[in-house]
């Protein structure tokens, strides 16, 4: 199947996609929580950024101990975000914008207060309810150490996966005690999946996230990490991809499309998850987590296109989401790459530099081929926010015993209008604004034909120059990347000490930021050019 064939339907092969963190994007009632109605209000805001779809994090019923990653019921809104009616208006609302939208499904685990988990628990041990989970009796002669060794999926907790309750059982929890994991074994389980997928196409949405996509299938026999570590008892076992198949054909039915949130170093069997037959899409977490550095970004560029092609999936490109630092941030340090284990507080970080290349990695991610995520804030040039510890609400903080910051920094409430209160939010907002949030408030950017949010609406809107054609290196000086795409439209960073001269051109498209008074690129900047 050509591009041409993809192009009507297949709109996500190339799609800028933003993602929407509900609880801090908009707040539309005035109670500090972000929420449909306030998405609904920036609807048009949305669509004058040129975004094509909306991925949003969990909006389902949650106790919110990992911010709504714990799901009670995942055919409900959280009252916090509305209802599902509004949700349904949301989605109906935005398709006539011209703009998608993809939910977030929650697989591998369930909140503590879903039904499934609290008949669970009251059934007892050995009951036919506990077998939807992963309840064990403990090791030890009166069992009181948890069943096997494996390591919490928050990168940086010293807490065990295992908590045991008075009757003796103890369950798995890969990530908080308040997210007991779902048994895939189990062919109730499986049965619901595809029940909510259907629950959720039926309403209209047009794709759907996978969180924690690789972790869903266990080894049975729960073995020791230590004692059987190939294959993975619990990462990326070959039981997912039957899984993600049955999972596809009912997306098949409704053209919906998947994207899986896939953490897997190895490329091989990362686009295994890939194939035709299984998801649509998987998040770039190398491109994500790569260095400000032209010779790692050209690899990971060159790996990425070179592991999709043979499954015939598209890229995506994604520098950041809610659970990493911010781009500006991260690109103003001394590494600039991203490594949840190496997260720490006071790390220093110069935003003047920062800010220059995350305009300049715009532009490089908006030109390659693929779809391009986006995530709230991101299109404001946002830092990452310094939250007092007393204030610090992520579980990721409280389980690495107060040592990893968490992942509030990326998650405070936007600035909206630089003179209305909490920067027009809307009410007192959840997690503390920074001072200085009004300086980076949408209202004063789009009146600044500078700032990062104009940049990002031009470099949105003159993206399809670009094509659907394949992406061609041109000779460059080192630290310099330069590449075409098939409609002679060329992309070049500087990522050198000194300015760069640029290829022959017929016109200047955009440009990060001004180029020397000679004409040439200034380093930590990027252009777009007619060939
Ligand atoms: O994140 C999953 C996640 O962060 C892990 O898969 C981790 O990256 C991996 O183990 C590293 O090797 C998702 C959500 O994005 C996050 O917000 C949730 O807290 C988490 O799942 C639990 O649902």
């Amino acid at each position: 199947m050509g591009p041409s064939r993809h192009a009507r339907k297949e709109w996500w092969r190339s799609a800028v996609i933003y993602q929407v963190y509900v609880r801090s994007f908009a707040d539309g009632d005035g109670d500090g929580t972000g929420d449909l109605a306030g998405v609904r209000t920036r609807l048009p805001y949305l669509a004058e950024l040129g975004v094509d779809a909306l991925w949003f994090n969990p909006w389902y019923l949650s106790p919110m101990k990992d911010g709504g990653y714990d799901v009670a019921d995942y055919r409900a809104v959280d009252p916090a975000f509305g209802t599902l009616a509004e949700a349904e208006k949301l989605i109906a609302e935005a398709r006539e914008l011209g703009i998608r939208t993809i939910v977030d499904i929650v697989p591998n685990h369930v909140s503590d207060q879903h039904p499934w988990f609290r008949a669970a628990l009251a059934a007892g041990p050995g009951s036919p309810e506990r077998e939807l989970f992963h309840f064990r009796r403990g090791r030890g002669e009166h069992g009181e150490l948890p069943p096997n060794d494996w390591p919490s999926q928050f990168v940086g907790s010293t807490e065990p996966v295992w908590k045991r309750l008075p009757d003796g059982d103890w369950y798995l929890h890969l990530f908080t005690p308040e997210q007991p994991d779902l048994n895939w074994a189990h062919p109730a389980v499986r049965q619901e999946h595809q029940d909510i997928l259907r629950f959720w196409f039926e309403l209209g949405v047009a794709g759907v996230r996978i969180d924690s996509a690789a972790l869903l299938a266990k080894d049975p026999s729960l073995p020791d990490l230590a004692d059987a570590p190939h294959p993975h008892p619990f990462i990326d076992r070959d039981e997912l991809h039957d899984i993600y198949r049955s999972w596809r054909a009912v997306a098949d039915e409704y053209d919906g499309m998947f994207v899986g949130e896939v953490w897997l170093p190895d490329a091989e069997r990362f686009a295994r998850y890939l194939r035709p037959d299984e998801l649509h899409t998987a998040f770039n977490f190398s491109f994500l987590s790569c260095p400000w550095d032209a010779g790692r970004l050209r690899t990971a560029i060159d790996t990425t296109l070179a592991e999709h092609a043979p499954v015939g999936a598209p890229a995506t490109w994604v520098l950041c989401n809610h659970d990493v630092t911010r781009t500006v941030t991260r690109y103003g340090r001394a590494d600039t790459g991203f490594d949840f284990a190496k997260k720490a507080f006071g790390t220093p970080t110069d935003l003047a530099l920062g800010t220059r290349r995350a305009r300049a990695a715009a532009l490089l991610s908006l030109a390659l081929p693929g779809s391009v995520y986006l995530y709230q804030g991101e299109e404001l040039g946002l830092p990452e926010a310094d939250i007092p510890r007393d204030r610090v609400e992520d579980p990721m903080y409280f389980r690495s015993g107060g040592t990893d910051p968490g992942r509030d920094g990326c998650r405070v409430p936007l600035p909206w209008a630089a003179e209305a209160p909490y920067a027009g939010f809307g009410g007192e907002p959840w997690l503390p604004q920074p001072a200085d949030w009004p300086e980076y408030a949408a209202d004063r950017q789009a009146a600044d034909p500078a700032s990062m949010l104009s940049l990002y609406r031009a470099a949105i809107g003159l993206r399809p120059a670009f094509g659907d054609g394949p992406l061609t290196w041109l000779p460059a000086p080192e630290g310099v990347l330069a590449f075409a795409r098939a409609e002679g439209v060329l992309c070049v960073v500087n990522l050198a000490d000194e300015s760069a001269g640029l290829p022959p051109h017929t016109e200047l498209l955009l440009t990060s930021g001004p180029l020397d008074e000679d004409g040439r690129l200034p380093t930590d900047t990027a252009v777009w050019l007619r060939g």
